[in-house]
């Protein structure tokens, strides 16, 4: 409080509500930022990048600069109109409200097209109260004006209410700096293959927009250049760039009821779908109106069209809207004035209206191309009908199979189930190898841990269609022992309310084969049983990596869950202790497992989340690719991603 200016009655009443406002920010940082896990800290870059791109889709700013610098801060700068320092009607400087005020509102929102990513869609100053320090510097009119914070609180005296001159510039634009307080955030360091993938998705979706990005944490720097002319069309060309591609890339734009619908698809030789939703920029994990409307009117056109052209006859029934989209990679992304969202991680588009409006336009344009591009016309419909075939065929094979299996879940032999049948208390561990499963059965707490042992690697899912991926015996037992089914491209079975276990844990070696199970684990559930990751059930289990015991006292020892700690070890018991490395799962004994990895109040694990259908699908790209380096680093960088369970 000390550092506030007072000079205005005014603005001394108005400032305790602000301070009073974003105490509660920091009071409460997950409500307004998801978390402050790594995947929290990147919010903050996220949220005043974007605040520079509604300034381009204003039409005032070319380039945004984004900056990792060397002190752990981060620097945004665009060259827009900059944040209006003029008076405000508090009587301060404009820009003192939009930092100081939560949902700093009205005038700042006259822009038509406010990225509102959803829940964690906020503001300026909720970037700045969770930061130790803030500067933000103006160029406008020929001068330069620069106001710092710490913690939320202004430290620049205003002159009358306004921000004082600091220099000449014929700069215009916007810079911000901000250093993230580690007393809010658990980790500090923001991870550059996010902040990297976020800055190049976004100048996909702007495609007259370029973004400056450097990361000066390393020597030398790194510095990239996303610009994407191409757009969306760009964007699937990426997403496509290692697949068979069997049609051109097919594009439109139009707008209906004052919302824009632009979409991009082609199809490649694969069993699955990959269609993604933006509204505003925001990428929608959870889908929403806006993919409803894509693929109801896509199914009914095709359908149409192959009655039309005799594919289908009388008798026959319509393909399904997923036989349709086999094989079909797809952006849709709108732009809307007022969007709504909903579902667990708020990213489901809920606006009706974005539906009529997404089926009005793409119905119109994908009838214009097709008309005129018959030979696409025949590869989709193609597509479909094989598809179509496939899906008779497995549906007949699958009801066999599960028939068969469904009454054999407790006489399978490698699983050891728990006594409870409360889902909500009971946990299952998947666990690499006999040796480490056998040790897990005998020291696990009986009544509420399940342990499913497998052996050496299953299938890759991403390239095997779904008969093979439903023969391996491995992916059987899982499937059947979760309880609740499987989804994919031809009609949804799963259902999650079923699920035996409120934790799917994976446990594996803490080595590159270890990691690569994991994978396989995660692609398997992200493709058949997304739910399971969107609602945060699967996690990964953090074993020890060493033991260390004094030498000196009656010490019993700890176990160190990474090198940080280790080294953090080191600093403080010097050489004055014994090192045990832990090569293995299979390593321990039973009683061991359970003090490390099993036991609920002592046991680190990483809860899994999937922050898009994107990353995803580069992850599985990495791991199946050929190039070994890649690899290793996906693995080594994955362990940052998650959130600590205890
Ligand atoms: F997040 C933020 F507020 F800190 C921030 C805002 C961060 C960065 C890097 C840039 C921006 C920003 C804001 N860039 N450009 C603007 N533009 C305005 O705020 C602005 C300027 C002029 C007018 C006008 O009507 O004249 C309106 C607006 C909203």
């Amino acid at each position: 409080m000390a550092n506030l200016n007072q000079d205005t009655n005014n603005y001394d009443a108005a400032s305790i509500k602000v301070l009073e406002g974003l105490e509660a920010v920091r009071t409460r940082p997950g409500m307004y930022i998801g978390s402050v896990s790594t995947r929290g800290l990147n919010h903050l870059i996220y949220e005043i990048v974007d605040n520079s791109v509604d300034e381009h889709l204003a039409g005032f700013c070319t380039t945004i600069k984004v900056i990792l610098e060397a002190d752990g801060s981060c620097t945004v700068e665009d060259n827009g109109r900059g944040i209006p320092i003029g008076m405000h009607e508090k009587g301060v400087s404009a820009e003192r409200v939009v930092f100081t005020t939560l949902h700093a509102g009205g005038k700042f929102d006259n822009n038509a097209y406010k990225t509102s990513g959803g829940l964690h869609g906020v503001g300026s100053s909720v970037v700045n109260a969770l930061s130790e320090r803030m500067t933000v510097s103006v160029g406008s009119g020929g001068f330069l004006y620069e106001d710092k914070y710490e913690r939320g609180n202004p430290v620049v005296e205003l002159e009358n209410g306004l921000l004082p001159v600091a220099g000449k510039t014929r700069w215009t634009g916007t810079r911000i700096n901000f250093l993230p307080d580690p007393e809010i955030f658990e980790k500090t360091r923001f991870r550059e293959e996010d902040i990297k993938s976020r800055m190049h998705e976004t100048a996909y979706l702007n495609p007259e927009l370029t973004i400056e990005y450097t990361d000066r944490r390393q020597e030398p720097a790194e510095e990239l250049v996303f610009h994407e002319p191409d757009g969306i069309v760009g964007f699937i060309r990426a997403l496509n760039k290692s697949k068979e591609a069997v049609t051109d890339i097919v594009y439109f734009k139009g707008m209906s009821d004052q919302i824009t619908v632009e979409a991009a698809f082609q199809f490649v030789n694969e069993f699955h779908e990959n269609v993604l939703g933006f509204c505003n920029n925001i990428y929608n994990a959870e889908g929403g109106t806006h993919l409803t409307g894509f693929k109801t009117v896509f199914t009914q056109v095709i359908n149409n069209y192959a009655r039309q052209i005799g594919v289908l006859k009388e008798k026959d029934t319509n393909f399904t809207g997923a036989d349709i989209r086999n094989g079909m990679t797809a952006v849709i992304s709108i732009k809307h004035p007022d969007p709504r969202f909903e579902g667990q991680t708020k990213t489901k588009l809920d606006n009706q209206d974005a539906a009529k409006a997404v089926s009005q336009v793409t119905g119109d344009e994908i009838v214009h191309y097709f008309d005129r591009n018959l030979e696409v016309l025949k590869t989709v419909i193609g597509c479909a009908e094989k598809a179509a075939k496939i899906r008779k065929t497995e549906e007949k094979t699958r009801t066999n199979m599960l028939v068969k299996q469904k009454f054999s879940f407790d006489s399978n032999g490698k699983l050891a189930n728990c006594t409870s049948k409360d889902a909500s208390k009971c946990e299952i561990f998947i666990v690499e190898g006999d040796s480490a499963g056998g040790s897990a059965k005998m020291a696990r707490d009986r009544m509420y841990q399940a342990i499913l042992p497998i052996r050496g690697k299953i299938l890759n899912v991403e390239k095997a269609s779904i008969d093979k991926v439903l023969a391996n015996a491995e992916i059987k037992t899982m499937i059947n022992a979760f309880g609740c089914g499987f989804s994919e491209g031809y009609g949804n079975d799963f259902d999650i309310s079923k699920l035996r276990y409120d934790k799917i844990i994976i446990m594996a070696d803490a080595d590159v084969d270890g990691a690569h199970i994991s994978t396989l684990l995660l692609t398997l559930f992200y493709r058949f049983m997304p739910e399971l990751i969107y609602e945060g059930h699967v996690y990964v289990a953090m074993p020890p990596l060493y033991k260390v015991v004094p030498k000196k006292g009656s010490g019993e020892g700890e176990y160190l869950y990474d090198d940080y700690a280790l080294a953090k070890y080191r600093k403080t018991h010097k050489n004055d202790f014994t090192l045990q490395r832990y090569k293995g799962l299979g390593e321990m004994d039973p009683e061991q497992l359970w003090e490390t990895t099993l036991d609920p109040r002592r046991r680190y694990m990483r809860q899994v989340q999937i922050e898009d259908a994107i990353h995803a699908s580069d992850i599985t790209e990495l791991l199946m690719g050929s190039e070994v380096p890649p690899r290793r680093m996906f693995i080594h960088d994955h362990a940052d991603d998650a959130e600590l369970d205890v």
